[in-house]
């Protein structure tokens, strides 16, 4: 299956409300009126699209509008919103590689509890695996009890070694350990997992710090990338949580999950083009192949395409 009809299927939810909704505005009206833009307006706010980000493609797409020489037919509405929508995205396509060139390069994973970070760690060591990279995983969401057990089963289904001291241990140590193991046996990427609690800012940034402190003593330049994972059914609340996770933990890269199973999907336009932070991969589902590189042009068609369309 193609990237497009991957993410036609994934986004089904999103789907009924972003783009079936736009679709019966367009065919309701006979020409393009304020009317016909208030209604826009209306759906994309509660498709989770988020004041700002409403209001900023509505002027886009305005604009847009005014250029095409148009007898105010309002089916050009459609391509030109589209259009609009993976431009407003554009901000989070990082056209810069991951930096992954390091022998190890090191990947440490952020996001609060139930994001989806583990199942993105075995779903990333996946999409590494099938580069041909070596990849080591790091437990060190050693909170719960039965984290460690979710990752080193991961592991075995994927046939990659997990490095764990078990429940309770220091994560800082265990990221340690990994990340001198790594380096020992020449591994190319390390993927560390770590607990999401979030009682309060000041107590994720010293964990996290900590487990940043111990992987410097063993590379000055690690964490190479550091992954913030956003589940997606929280809507507009994963774009304040990336806020504070921005504030606090050195991000480098976003991966939206869960996108399947969610209306909310239209999240992922504010939060593209709110925080400046390259959105690497979305999750569409709970396997280890669910995960796809971002691509705002696709995600935009995507978004607005109906059960009818294909590539
Ligand atoms: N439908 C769906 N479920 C997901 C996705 N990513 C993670 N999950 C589920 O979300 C739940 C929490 O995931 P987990 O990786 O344990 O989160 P963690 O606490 O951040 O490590 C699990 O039941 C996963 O199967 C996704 O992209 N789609
Ligand atoms: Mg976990």
């Amino acid at each position: 299956m193609g990237l497009f009809s991957k993410l036609k299927n994934g986004l089904t939810k999103t789907r009924a409300k972003l783009g079936g909704q736009i679709r019966s505005i367009i065919s309701s009206h006979s020409k393009i009126s304020e009317e016909l833009y208030d209604e826009l307006e209306e759906t994309l706010i509660t498709a989770d699209v988020g004041i700002d980000s409403t209001l900023a493609i509505l002027e886009t797409l305005r604009e847009k509008v005014r250029k095409v020489s148009t007898n105010g037919d309002p089916e050009i509405i459609y391509d030109l919103l589209t259009d609009t929508i993976d431009e407003v995205m554009r901000p989070a396509a990082e056209e810069k590689p991951l930096n992954l060139g390091h022998t190890p390069s090191v990947i440490l994973i952020v996001g609060v509890n139930g994001s989806g970070k583990t199942t993105t760690i075995a779903k990333l060591t996946y999409h590494f695996l099938k580069q041909n990279k070596k990849v080591l995983l790091a437990a060190a969401d050693t909170f719960r009890a039965a984290a460690t057990e979710q990752i080193v089963e991961w592991g075995d289904r994927l046939g990659v070694q997990v490095i764990q001291q078990g429940h309770g241990a220091d994560p800082a140590a265990v990221a340690f350990d990994a990340l001198q193991s790594a380096k020992a046996r020449g591994f190319d990427i390390l993927i560390v997992d770590t607990a999401g609690r979030l009682h309060n800012k000041a107590n994720l940034m010293h964990e996290l710090e900590k487990i940043y402190r111990a992987m410097k003593k063993q590379d000055p330049e690690a964490p190479h990338e550091v992954f913030l994972v956003l589940d997606g059914t929280t809507g507009q609340n994963a774009l304040q949580q990336a806020k504070i996770f921005q504030e606090t933990s050195g991000v480098t890269g976003l991966v939206i999950t869960k996108l399947d199973g969610t209306a909310k999907g239209g999240a992922v336009i504010p939060i593209c083009r709110e925080l400046g932070i390259p959105l690497r991969f979305i999750g569409i589902g709970e396997k280890m192949e669910d995960l796809e590189p971002f691509d705002p042009s696709a995600f935009a068609r995507a978004l607005l395409a109906s059960d009818e369309d294909s590539e």
